[in-house]
């Protein structure tokens, strides 16, 4: 078996690598990245020379480039993590989240219409459904929730997802889509609310909540995640949509509120800052479906996933600071210019 992971040198491709290579000692798997600021190859350190690992460093949207390694590696799944996946930065710039989101994720479906694959799954987000409001605890997203964006990336997202269902229909690409909560765990880059607040937090820095800091989300941990994409590929029907969350709400504030005690810091340090533009009120996943066709839950409870997540951020310094300084950026190059 060989699955080709693209965006397997960001958080959770990593992640979702290194639980394949575990699980799976007899697969290949074929890493694909384009490594943007996001893509950090040192995170893959630890799997570069397993004989059943390849990284090939390239563009989900560079058509010639994707056929050629299909043409090679002929893989039997393909799973789409490839992504801009920050909201922020989508707000200063959409134009880079269609196409890596959209044209990307056809050049990828239109290879594996061409050489024949037995699965695509497409890594999705609960943020195409919206938000729901806070006042409204009943309210969950399941996967008939209507698609109903807020940001330039979550339609990005939600129009790849089209997509995806539609070379399903019209050409029977045997496809999946995976919906997921936020997640959280080791690897997470530094830009995004909770090691964002770690970083700072160690380093006496402000931590700047957005707007009041009310706003809700389902927190995952990623290895949860990654069993989950794992059970899809295997076993969930051909042509579905899998909702994955575990019913793990919380407010930003209080997120951060926990990580200044847990590090011994000051709240003092909070500090309110203007809102996101069009900043998605609450999300809350409704995983019945996945539950009950593939009997996936979380494992990791939210108390115990986020100790151990600070932990590995007290105990990998060096993987965080290197983002921090800009240095992660040549490691490619140091490491592995003339290797792929
Ligand atoms: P990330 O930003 O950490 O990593 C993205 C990876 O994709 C990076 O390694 C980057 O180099 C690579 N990439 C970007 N553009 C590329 C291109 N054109 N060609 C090849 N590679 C490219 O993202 P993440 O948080 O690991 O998210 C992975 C996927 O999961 C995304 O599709 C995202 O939408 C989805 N998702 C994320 C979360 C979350 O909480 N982080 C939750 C639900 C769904
Ligand atoms: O500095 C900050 N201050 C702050 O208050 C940052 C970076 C974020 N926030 C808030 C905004 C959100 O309400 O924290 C919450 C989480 O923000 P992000 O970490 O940027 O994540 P979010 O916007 O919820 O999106 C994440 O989950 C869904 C991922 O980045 C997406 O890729 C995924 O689809």
């Amino acid at each position: 078996m060989t699955i080709i992971v693209t965006g397997g040198a960001g958080f959770i491709g990593s992640n979702f690598i290194f639980h394949m290579l575990r699980q799976y000692p007899d697969y290949r798997i074929v890493c694909l990245d384009k490594l943007t600021y996001a893509g950090n190859l040192s995170t893959l350190k630890g799997v570069m020379d397993a004989p059943n690992f390849r990284f090939v460093r390239l563009d989900i949207c560079d058509r010639e480039g994707v056929n050629a390694l299909f043409e090679e590696e002929h893989p039997d799944i393909v799973v789409n993590f490839a992504a801009e996946s920050h909201v922020d930065r989508s707000i200063e710039d959409p134009s880079v989240f269609l196409q890596t989101n959209i044209i990307g994720t056809s050049v990828l479906m239109d290879a594996c219409r061409k050489y024949g694959i037995r699965r695509y799954h497409q890594v999705s987000t609960d943020e195409v459904y919206g938000d729901l409001p806070l006042d409204r605890p009943d309210l969950f997203f399941t996967e008939t929730t209507p698609l109903h964006t807020s940001s330039p990336y979550s339609s990005s997202k939600a129009g790849a997802d089209l997509l995806v269902l539609a070379y399903h229909r019209t050409f029977g690409l045997p496809v999946s889509i995976s919906r997921c909560s936020n997640n959280y765990g080791p690897y997470h880059f530094p830009e995004k609310l909770i090691p964002l607040m770690i970083i700072n937090a160690l380093a006496d820095k402000p931590l700047p909540v957005y707007g009041t800091g009310e706003n809700v989300r389902d927190w995952l941990y990623v290895e949860d995640h990654c069993r989950a994409i794992d059970l899809i590929i295997h076993k969930g029907r051909e042509g579905e949509v899998y909702n994955v969350g575990g019913h793990n709400e919380m407010r930003n504030i209080d997120i951060v509120k926990l990580i200044c005690k847990t590090l011994g810091k000051p709240e003092s340090l909070i500090t309110y800052v203007a809102d996101r533009k069009g900043h998605d009120m609450r999300y809350a996943i409704d995983p019945t479906k996945i539950h009950t066709e593939l009997g996936w839950l979380p494992e990791t409870k939210f108390c115990d996933g986020i100790q151990k997540t600070i932990e590995w951020y007290l105990t990998h310094r060096d993987w965080w600071q290197e983002i921090v300084s800009g240095e992660y950026r040549n490691y490619y190059a140091r490491m592995y210019g003339d290797r792929t």
